[in-house]
C-alpha cells in the first residue's frame, strides 16, 4: 500500500476540554504522522464553504454554528493507507455506535459534537488539505 495523505480536524468540543494532546496522541499511535498543523477559529463562511456537500441535510445550521464555536485543529496526517486508518481510529460518526478504543468512543459527545473529523476517499482528502493548507505549510 502506498502512503497516502489525508485530512483530519479536532472539533471545538474537543478543544474546549483540552483534549488535543491526547487526540493527536490516539492518531501518532495508530502510525498516522501530523506533517502539517494549524489551530483556526473558522468563522460560518469557512465552515459553510467547509461543508458545503451538507447544506440540504437538516443539522447543516447547527454544524455550522457548532463548527465556529471555538477553535479546531487542521493536520494533515500522512501513513500507509492513512485515509481508512484514520476512519477506523475514529470510530463511527456516532459515538453510541463506536468501537470501543476509537476517538468517538472514548471521548465523542454526541453525534453533532463528535469530537474529530477526517475525509473519506482520495478526492475529499485532496479538496480538503486544500482547503486549509498551502503546498508550504505540509512538510512530510
Ligand atoms: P465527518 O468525518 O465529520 O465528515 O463525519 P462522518 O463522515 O463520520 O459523518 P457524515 O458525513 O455523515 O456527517 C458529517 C458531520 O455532520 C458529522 O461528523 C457530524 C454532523 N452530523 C451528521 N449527522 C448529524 C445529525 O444527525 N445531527 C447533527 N447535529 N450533526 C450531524
Amino acid at each position: 500500500m502506498a502512503i497516502e495523505r489525508t485530512f483530519s480536524m479536532i472539533k471545538p468540543d474537543a478543544t474546549r476540554r483540552n483534549l488535543t494532546g491526547a487526540i493527536t496522541q490516539m492518531l501518532e499511535d495508530a502510525g498516522l504522522r501530523v506533517i502539517a498543523s494549524r489551530r483556526v477559529w473558522m468563522s460560518r463562511r469557512e465552515a459553510e464553504g467547509f461543508y458545503a456537500v451538507h447544506k440540504e441535510r437538516p443539522f447543516f445550521g447547527e454544524l455550522v454554528e457548532f463548527m465556529s464555536s471555538a477553535p479546531t485543529i487542521v493536520q494533515v496526517l500522512e501513513g500507509e493507507n492513512a485515509i481508512a486508518k484514520n476512519r477506523e481510529v475514529m470510530g463511527a460518526t456516532n459515538p453510541a455506535n463506536a468501537a470501543e478504543g476509537t476517538i468517538r468512543k472514548v471521548h465523542a459527545l454526541s453525534i453533532g459534537e463528535n469530537s474529530v473529523h477526517g475525509s473519506d476517499a482520495p478526492e475529499t482528502a485532496a479538496q480538503e488539505i486544500k482547503y486549509w493548507f498551502s503546498d508550504t505549510e505540509i512538510v512530510g
